[in-house]
């Protein structure tokens, strides 16, 4: 049976690539499967151990799911810090795990810089935490931006190494699924599971600059739009977007080389729904003093009523805090019967 599973940190204010690349499509997801979406705190302290605003931080995330129209009743919602299993199985999994590996994600290598030596541990670990929250459920699928389609890749490979490694163990104990491995059928425990990528708001670019992703970390607060931003700033934001000085052309060819207008129509599409070849249709020939307004407009209308939303419901903490603990409850009970088995299948000594 299908399930989703993806997370978020609280690592600053969420912005339109987030909303975009990530939270729109788990509120779409809902309609036909069962789904876990988390609050991954524990992983925002790989960068940065001491965050003094890190519960309301995670608070503002949770609140920003429900916003947006994640229902956590019929669904999971919760916090990874409340489910120690998570932690648990990432350690199984860092011995699974080559160190080769985590050395070739780009992730590691943008935000070691250069001084990797001097990274965190949980910095270079950090896809190993990563496939242990996904693995944890089993889930099949995970929506996620186009930045984290390296480390869905290596969880695949870790379940895989996992699978095995342990192959005649799994056989032995009959808690087993089949499944398929290229052009062989495969008994395993973990299964491989699928990135959902794609669509025009996969990878949204900064406001400044065409050449890198929409970021929490950048400093300049004008290369992104928050999702608490009001309409003066999302308008003020989008007129200073970087441009070029052509216009709008009538196909995606006309974009060829042209990040920024490349970026600004996948944000069109990614809000209105549509593809890129449609924004164009509607707007080939004019100029940005017409599309940013129009763009604005739309950006402006599809998150008010989010920022809206998540100011009443951050005005409750009591609230959500209820909604984790009873998300956390829920899960801590999936992620005990993945980590029994995972137990078992090793023969670590548990109950
Ligand atoms: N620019 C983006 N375009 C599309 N999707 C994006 N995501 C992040 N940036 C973009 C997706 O949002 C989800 C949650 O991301 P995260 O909280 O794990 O943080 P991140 O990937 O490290 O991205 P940030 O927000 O830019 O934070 P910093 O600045 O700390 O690196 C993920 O599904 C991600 O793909």
């Amino acid at each position: 049976k299908p399930l989703v599973f993806s997370g978020v940190q609280p690592t600053g204010n969420l912005h339109l690539g987030n909303y975009l690349g990530a939270i729109r499509k788990f509120v779409a997801l809902q309609e036909n499967n069962d789904c876990i979406y988390c609050v991954v705190d524990l992983h925002s302290l790989t960068a940065t151990l001491v965050h003094p605003d890190l519960a309301d931080q995670t608070r503002s995330i949770t609140a920003a799911f429900l916003a947006a129209g994640i229902d956590p009743k019929k669904h999971i919602v919760f916090n990874q810090a409340r489910v120690s299993q998570h932690a648990e199985l990432a350690w199984i999994f860092n011995c699974v795990a080559r160190i080769g590996w985590m050395n070739r994600m780009t992730q590691f290598k943008d935000k070691a810089g250069k001084d990797r030596e001097n990274a965190s541990l949980g910095l270079l670990a950090y896809p190993s935490l990563m496939a242990a929250d996904i693995l944890l459920y089993r889930a099949t699928h995970v929506p996620v931006g186009e930045d984290q389609k390296q480390h869905l890749e290596l969880t695949r490979d870790i379940a895989q190494k996992f699978n095995n490694d342990f192959s005649s163990r799994i056989a032995d104990l009959g808690i087993g699924v089949e499944m398929q491995v290229g052009e062989e059928t495969v008994n395993g425990f973990f299964p491989l599971t699928e990135p959902l990528i794609g669509g025009p708001a996969a990878r949204i670019m900064s406001l400044r600059d065409g050449s890198k992703k929409m970021s929490k970390s950048d400093p300049s607060d004008l290369s992104r739009i928050n999702l608490t931003d009001d309409a003066d700033t999302i308008s003020k934001k989008i007129r200073k977007a970087k441009t070029d000085p052509a216009g709008l052309p009538s196909e995606l060819d006309g974009l060829a080389g042209r990040p920024e207008a490349e970026n600004l129509v996948g944000i069109y599409a990614g809000l209105a729904d549509i593809t890129k070849e449609e924004v164009l249709r509607q707007f080939a020939g004019q100029q940005f003093s017409v599309f940013k307004p129009a763009l604005a407009d739309l950006a402006v209308d599809k998150l008010a009523p989010i920022a809206g939303e998540m100011r009443r419901l951050m005005a409750d903490p009591a609230y959500i805090d209820s909604v984790l603990r009873d998300g956390g409850q829920r899960a801590g009970a999936l992620a005990e019967r993945t980590m029994k088995s995972v137990r078992e299948i090793i023969g670590l000594l548990g109950d």
